[in-house]
């Protein structure tokens, strides 16, 4: 009887552990760039015209809303030093409700990048096992520590935006950090290299002078009812495979 149960335990262990891996979903091929691209917010680079542009097209909070009010799309390339992003949003209002970076950062207009360097999924909301970096739009990089506060990583990204008319365009350098990050130690960036895979996703809070964000509208698709879940969970993250 006690084998029987202790057999019927074991099982259950295995298939829970199983099911904690991720799986690959919204794979993304990423071309290495042999020259970084000069993040200054224009487009206008050799890299940024070989790769493809991705929607930033799936509301995961928040009514309908029109072309004119948001949209968005992304293209991606890497090199050893970085994961390199160019963003471009249309929107129709930029709002920056709250200027102290580190309070109520998401009902802010706010670029959202979910990073989740070793691919290995799981939940993050506490630990650094994957970051959800809110970039906003004065430049300032937040995410939440591993004491539950609300801490500022600028230094994990070069970036430069630029703003003309209701298009915001950023140019971003991503340092990408294995699964051991531990925050108050010296942290090595990976050096990235060919095959390798990541958990990525991209996503835009939008407020265009509500007292709340009136959208969030991420690139990869969530099931389920409750679709703001990547800020917890690294499962829902696509997978980004860097070839040459
Ligand atoms: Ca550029
Ligand atoms: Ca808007
Ligand atoms: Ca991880
Ligand atoms: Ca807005």
């Amino acid at each position: 009887m006690r084998t029987a149960a202790l057999f019927c335990c074991l099982s259950l262990l295995c298939s829970c552990t199983e099911t904690e891996k991720k799986k690959d979903h919204h794979i993304i091929e990423v071309k290495r760039a042999e020259q970084p691209p000069a993040l200054d917010g224009r487009p206008n680079d050799h890299i940024w015209d070989q790769v493809a542009w991705h929607a930033i097209d799936q509301n995961w909070m928040g009514n309908s809303y029109t072309h004119e009010d948001f949209n968005g799309r992304y293209k991606l390339a890497w090199d050893a030093n970085a994961l390199y992003l160019l963003v471009e949003v249309v929107d129709d209002v930029y709002y920056d409700k709250t200027k102290d970076p580190l309070k109520l950062y998401w009902d802010d207009d706010c670029l959202e990048i979910f990073m989740d360097g070793d691919n290995s999924g799981g939940l993050h909301q506490y630990s650094h096992n994957a970051f959800a970096y809110h970039v906003a739009l004065d430049g300032n990089v937040t995410d939440i520590s591993t004491d539950k506060t609300v801490l500022l990583f600028n230094d994990h990204m070069t970036m430069e935006s630029l703003k003309e008319d209701q298009t915001m365009t950023w140019e971003i350098a991503l340092k990408v950090y294995p699964g051991n990050y531990e925050e108050d130690s010296e942290n090595n960036v990976e050096k990235l290299s060919k095959n390798k895979k990541m958990g990525f996703a991209l996503a835009y809070c939008d407020n265009d002078g509500s007292l709340e964000r009136e959208n969030f509208i991420g690139s990869v698709f969530i099931p389920g009812e409750d679709k703001n879940q990547a800020w917890i969970n690294a499962d829902l993250f696509g997978t980004l495979i860097l070839i040459e």
